[in-house]
């Protein structure tokens, strides 16, 4: 087992995993390749995924969607404050400044954080991969929009321990699809690249990243996006069209009732699907409000004339995407279309122009993402051998570094690792020896990142040094943007120099690294370059004349959750799965003997007749009738999986001598038939 690619869209969730050489989707509960991205709670239980899609029709104030949206923001921010509007279930502000869920669950009051509902999501996606491969299943490689801060990577990773999940690496949405394009292309030649325009538009957003692929690697050049346009936007364009419309026409303010929005929305959404098939379509609801039913129409030329501002700004990102790769449209050799937000034709039109080509739709819009990170997670799997391929990704924000507020000397405004910069890289940074060194990692250019986010990223100290030490001696810091675009501190050294050295000043505390070494590393040079330039045993070590000391470095990401809220978080959600497999073993039991019932009772006048006296089959009746009430009266579901289990011994106890008969006489016939046709 190579372990799944995951990837956990606004609307819809795929799971994927490399088998004998391909690519699988493995299906859901309903045989489905798309899962939506849906928790609802029930009155007993869970209900996620499709069961949550369903049961969301029921339990509306307790249904989550999109909660990708909401994963590492801050409640305060004015585009979350819109998120929340759209979400049915009570809100409020965390003490950090992040967002809480408040649901009625089982009669008791509970509060869930978005890391807490993308964990069941995890968790769900697990289930059926385990269901799938019959054993448990843990390594993945997750995909991530290239957008994601440095906290939402993080919350990512906590999500996916809560559940038991461990991630190899997240990946970037386009890089991910970008992967699944690469590898099978065996045309691609050693010197001249071949330059692709990946664009992904999603349920909530659009991405664009631009690729150069030569002979077995991949390197990312750029990435863009635009946070806020997806299919979701053109759903709008309609309801507010429509909305509109029923208010002249059929005097009803379906902005007033949160039903009827609801319901409007999902039939907007449904003609918008239409309409990418269809030059024109019907939108029909029955009983919309106040007793209505509401009819219109609509031609695709008018919705493409409503929706020509979400058009146009398709063409941002991928002319910033074509910028910061320093290539223009003509350099570009294809333009890859994918997520299913890109399925309306006026999209095709307007790429169309813009990158002046025929669009190429090689890629399956809905799967590539989970497919790219199967790939992955199959390279970075020690248990799976595939083909070499190397994979450099692109940081897609400036990231800084400070100590106490002032940039440290590492280039221009403190900038440590640049946008463009490969993923992962790191830098060997060296300090003259303070008491405790506190530094500050920052994003350097808010113009990157979306609206709303907070520049400051986390803060390692650097400490306590222990015993006193010459002030001679240095720090060696060694800072990392992992496999994961997360920024950390692999370690730190402390060097004592016991060459006399007259450059030292012993008054002076100098937070000013003294010299810089910058490398761009894959995780394996990085690994070896640790083994071999510092561990020893007792983490010390001598050598000319020097003496290396590593010292311990605590790390805080602002708003992330800590060990202990995380192992809290875990209990949490094994509490809830637990409860639910409950459930869902009752339901099981039940629907056992419900059928038992059923068939006995067609059985023993037919199949049985034979076998059994008019004594038995008259005891057997009234059990079979007794039974079906008792199981009928139970509405309020008390009943455990055992008592279920109970009566189905007691009604076999009866059935099953008739049973013996039956199958004896059929054992003999089949018999005396094998021992005639020798
Ligand atoms: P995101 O990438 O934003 O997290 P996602 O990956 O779940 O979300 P996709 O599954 O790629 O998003 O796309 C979902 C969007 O595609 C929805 O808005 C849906 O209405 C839209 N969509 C699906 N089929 C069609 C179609 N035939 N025509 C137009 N839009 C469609
Ligand atoms: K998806
Ligand atoms: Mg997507």
């Amino acid at each position: 087992m190579s372990g799944v690619g995951i990837d956990i869209g606004n609307e819809n969730c795929v799971i994927a995993a490399v088998k004998q050489g391909g690519v699988d989707v493995l299906l859901n509960d309903e045989s489905k390749r798309e899962t939506p991205a849906v928790v609802c709670f029930g009155e007993k239980q869970r209900f996620l995924g499709s069961a949550g899609a369903d049961s969301a029709m029921m339990h509306p104030k307790s249904a989550i969607s999109q909660v990708k949206r909401l994963i590492g923001r801050r409640f305060a921010d004015p585009d979350v404050q819109n998120e929340l509007k759209m979400l049915p279930v009570e809100t409020s502000e965390s003490a950090d400044g992040g967002i809480l869920i408040h649901l009625k669950y089982m009669k008791e009051s509970h509060v869930f954080t978005p890391v807490q509902i993308v964990a069941m999501l995890f968790a769900h996606l697990k289930t059926i991969a385990e269901k799938g491969f019959g054993t448990t299943v843990s390594d993945c490689v997750i995909g991530v929009p290239s957008y994601f801060t440095n906290l939402q990577r993080q919350d990512y990773l906590n999500a996916a321990a809560i559940v038991g999940l461990k991630p190899l690496r997240l990946i970037h949405d386009c890089t991910a699809t970008a992967l699944s394009y690469g590898v099978y292309k065996t045309d691609f030649a050693s010197e001249a690249p071949v330059y692709v325009a990946f664009v992904d538009i999603g349920h909530c957003d659009t991405q664009v990243c631009i690729a150069a692929f030569q002979a077995d690697q991949m390197k990312i050049l750029s990435h863009a996006y635009d946070m806020s346009l997806g299919g979701r936007d053109f759903d709008e364009v309609l309801f507010s069209h429509f909305a509109a419309k029923f208010n002249e026409e059929y005097n009803i303010e379906v902005y007033s009732n949160a039903r009827a929005c609801r319901r409007l929305r999902v039939a907007c959404e449904k003609l918008k699907k239409v309409l990418s098939a269809n030059l024109e379509a019907d939108l029909i609801v029955e009983c919309l409000m106040d007793e209505k039913d509401v009819k219109g129409n609509i031609k695709r030329e008018e919705f493409e004339n409503l929706a020509s501002g979400l058009l146009e700004r398709i063409c941002v990102p991928c002319n910033k995407a074509l910028a910061d790769a320093a290539l223009t449209v003509e350099n570009i050799n294809s333009v890859e279309v994918v997520g299913s937000g890109s399925r309306i034709p006026a999209i095709t039109g307007i790429l169309t122009s813009l990158f002046k080509r025929e669009l190429s739709r090689r890629l399956n819009a809905s799967e590539c993402v989970a497919r790219g990170c199967a790939l992955q997670c199959a390279m970075l799997s020690p248990v799976f051998r595939v083909k070499k391929y190397e994979v450099q990704d692109s940081n897609p924000f400036s990231i800084g570094l400070s100590s106490d507020g002032k940039p440290i000397r590492a280039g221009l405004d403190g900038v440590l690792f640049p946008k463009g910069q490969s993923i992962p890289s790191i830098k060997f940074l060296t300090f003259q020896y303070s008491d405790l060194l506190r530094l500050e990692a920052f994003y350097a250019n808010p113009d990157e990142l979306p609206p709303g986010t907070s520049p400051k990223i986390c803060c390692f100290t650097i400490g306590p040094f222990h015993g006193s030490h010459a002030s001679k001696a240095r720090i060696e810091v060694q800072v990392q943007l992992n496999f994961h675009g997360i920024i950390g501190i692999e370690s730190v050294v402390l060097v004592e120099d016991h060459v006399d050295d007259s450059r030292s000043n012993s008054e002076t505390i100098n937070i000013e690294p003294v010299s810089e070494t910058i490398e761009n590393a894959s995780k394996d040079s990085i690994n070896e370059k640790c083994e071999a330039s510092h561990h020893s045993a007792d983490g010390t070590r001598k050598d000319n004349a020097n003496r290396r000391l590593h010292v311990p470095v605590s790390e805080n990401i602002y708003g992330a959750m800590t060990k202990a809220e995380i192992s809290e978080a875990q209990e949490k959600e094994l509490k809830l799965a637990d409860q639910d497999k409950t459930i869902e073993q009752i339901k099981d039991r039940k629907n056992l003997l419900e059928s038992y019932i059923y068939e006995t009772r067609s059985k023993l006048f037919s199949t049985y007749l034979s076998f059994s006296s008019e004594h038995e089959r008259k005891d057997i009746s009234r059990s079979l009738k007794e039974t079906e009430e008792w199981l009928y009266d139970d509405d309020g579901g008390d009943v455990t999986a055992d008592a279920y289990s109970a009566k189905l011994a007691d009604l076999k106890q009866l059935v099953d001598p008739i049973e013996y008969r039956y199958n004896d006489r059929e054992a003999r016939q089949q018999a005396t038939r094998d021992l005639l046709s020798c």
